[in-house]
């Protein structure tokens, strides 16, 4: 078989197997402004995008990707070489692959070259849509106040530094200055990061920024933006060695970056597009009123579920998800903490067979094919525990209800912190608050409670009594006696009841 690397000239010569955009790249207008081009963004969005852009009557809604900061200079490289194109191999439940290659990103800029040519590009009349996947740490929220951070020394640096911004809230702030002074009109911002709320959490962050950097722009926004809420849902892993070697072998294609995700794909998303929209229904996209409910359910139940399942699988030293899940005692500690602890918090799903949802999610999960890597599931943990796993905390505290699962894996990952697994192997860690997570750790060996009073991540949780309890107790019991016999012994209570 010949090989070819992937580009706009080879795609005709890619053979049987492989689906390829059967519609004119080159016609195709960026109507969509889209910064953090990752994988998640790549077997989502982009996916939906190039499945609508078939019909070319759409060819208004193509995506120009940003690559917002210096770390991305690599998938800014590879978009550049290969015309923005990439394969999605989508791996079924049964390992059957789907290999197609996705043509909707027609545009690629990477801001620390320029980032006069972001803000110019995101101020385009032809741009209506601004979408975002900066990750649940990026929004510059203070969890302890729920307050945007302006102490952040990037922060400040964009208020002082207007036209060299660092942050995406410097960015926005300048390129909608410029869709002000310029009237290229309204424009739609939408976040499809993984946090409740994420329409009114970016709205709000953004707004707390323009109030202290660019004040006089405040009513221009109110009037001119619309921040929709959405749910998004794909499991993408990172991409591996192996899968760009396979696609080579298997197809022949020689793409440098491309990306493996599970066949399940949802999106749901609250209809309020202040400047138009492509008509994504016709792809399977849901357009509700109130996106709020669903938000609750995927988040407290599959990022939390993969939280729980990485940090205790961690620990246990397994590298993927699909082998932390299947090991009985890790699976059924999930599916008890999702039927208590989860559940009796989700309500306004009518229609939505819960018990099947969850079902599906643990198929999801121990899918041998996806190879989901614990060291993603677990990066960042201290900006995706307070999104996936504290406000089902709260809400249950409130309601006098169990929080002893939720306890449990919140002290685990307090032992997580101090670095090495329960065979005494280093953990990779991967957090923006790695140093001081590791100073609580550390504190916590003494007194537990410590760990907790870490107010950027667990806000007032310190305070309840119950949960304090319920922590040093698990904490106490996994020094003891190890994640697996706890985690049996919890199972075991939970099927006395
Ligand atoms: C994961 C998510 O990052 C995580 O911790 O839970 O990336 C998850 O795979 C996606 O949200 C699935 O939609």
């Amino acid at each position: 078989m010949t090989n070819h690397k992937l580009n706009n000239s080879s795609l005709k010569e890619l053979t049987a197997g492989v689906s390829v955009p059967r519609y004119n790249r080159s016609n195709v207008k960026a109507g969509i402004v889209h910064v953090g081009v990752g994988g998640f963004h790549r077997a989502h969005e982009a996916m939906y995008l190039d499945q609508l852009l078939h019909d070319e009557s759409n060819s208004n809604w193509g995506i120009c990707g940003v690559a917002l900061l210096s770390f991305d200079q690599k998938i800014y490289n590879t978009l550049k070489d290969q015309d923005g194109l990439y394969t999605l191999v989508v791996k079924e439940l049964d390992g059957t692959l789907t290999k197609r290659v996705i043509g909707s990103i027609v545009e690629y800029l990477f801001a620390p070259d320029s980032p006069k040519a972001v803000i110019e590009k995101m101020a385009n009349p032809d741009v209506k849509i601004i979408t975002l996947t900066i990750t649940e740490g990026g929004y510059n929220l203070n969890e302890a106040t729920g307050e945007f951070n302006l102490d952040n020394p990037q922060i400040i640096h964009d208020s002082k530094n207007p036209e060299d911004p660092k942050t995406i809230f410097g960015y926005l702030t300048q390129a909608l200055k410029l869709r002000k002074e310029q009237n290229t009109g309204a424009v739609t911002i939408l976040s499809c990061d993984n946090i409740e709320g994420n329409g009114h959490v970016t709205k709000k962050m953004l707004l707390s920024y323009v109030a202290f950097a660019e004040p006089q722009l405040l009513a221009w926004i109110e009037s001119n933006v619309s921040f929709p809420n959405s749910m998004v849902d794909r499991i993408t892993p990172a991409t591996m060695p192996a899968d760009i070697a396979e696609l080579k072998e298997v197809s022949g294609i020689e793409d440098q970056w491309p990306v493996v995700c599970e066949s399940f794909q949802q999106w749901v998303i609250e209809d309020d597009f202040i400047a138009g929209r492509p008509n994504l229904e016709a792809v399977g996209v849901q357009f509700v009123k109130n996106v709020a409910p669903f938000e609750k359910m995927k988040l407290g139940l599959l990022n939390a579920g993969h939280s729980v399942v990485g940090i205790l699988g961690s620990l246990l030293g397994y590298a993927t998800i699909d082998e932390a899940v299947t090991d009985p005692a890790v699976g059924t500690f999930l599916a008890n903490y999702l039927d208590v602890e989860v559940t009796p918090i989700l309500r306004d799903l009518d229609g939505m067979d819960l018990t099947a949802y969850k079902q599906t999610l643990i198929n999801r999960f121990s899918n041998i094919y996806i190879k989901d890597q614990i060291d993603r599931i677990c990066s960042e943990c201290s900006a995706k525990i307070p999104k996936f796993i504290l406000p089902t905390v709260q809400e249950q505290l409130k309601g006098d209800q169990a929080v002893s699962h939720a306890s449990f894996v919140i002290a685990a990952w307090a032992i997580y912190s101090l670095g090495y697994n329960e065979k005494n192997e280093a953990i990779n860690i991967k957090d923006a608050l790695q140093e001081i997570l590791f100073a609580q750790a550390k504190l916590a060996q003494t007194n537990p409670k410590a760990f907790l009073e870490l107010e950027a991540v667990f806000g007032n949780l310190s305070k309840s009594d119950v949960f304090v309890d319920a922590f040093a107790k698990s904490y106490k019991d996994i020094v003891s006696f190890g994640v697996k016999k706890c985690v049996v012994e919890l199972n075991s209570k939970s099927l006395s009841k």
